[in-house]
C-alpha cells in the first residue's frame, strides 16, 4: 500500500471534499481518501492497479488540479 499526499488549492468546502472522495474511491486500487477543505490536502492510500499519476489526472479532470 502506498500513501500519497497532495495539495489541491481548489478545495474550498465540504462539497469539494465529498466530490473528491467519491471520484477517487471509484478508481480500482484506491483504499482510502481523505481531503481537508482547510489545509487543501488530499491523502490517498492506494495499491495496484491505481497509480499516483492516475490519481493526479483524475483530480485535474474533476476540477481539483493537485501538486
Ligand atoms: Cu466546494
Amino acid at each position: 500500500m502506498t500513501t500519497v499526499t497532495l495539495t489541491s488549492p481548489a478545495i474550498s468546502c465540504m462539497h469539494c471534499v465529498r466530490t473528491i472522495k467519491t471520484e477517487l474511491a471509484e478508481l480500482g486500487g484506491v483504499a482510502r481518501v481523505e481531503a481537508d477543505a482547510n489545509t487543501k490536502v488530499v491523502t490517498v492510500d492506494f495499491e495496484a492497479p491505481a497509480t499516483q499519476a492516475e490519481i493526479v489526472a483524475k483530480l485535474a479532470e474533476i476540477g481539483y488540479p493537485a501538486e
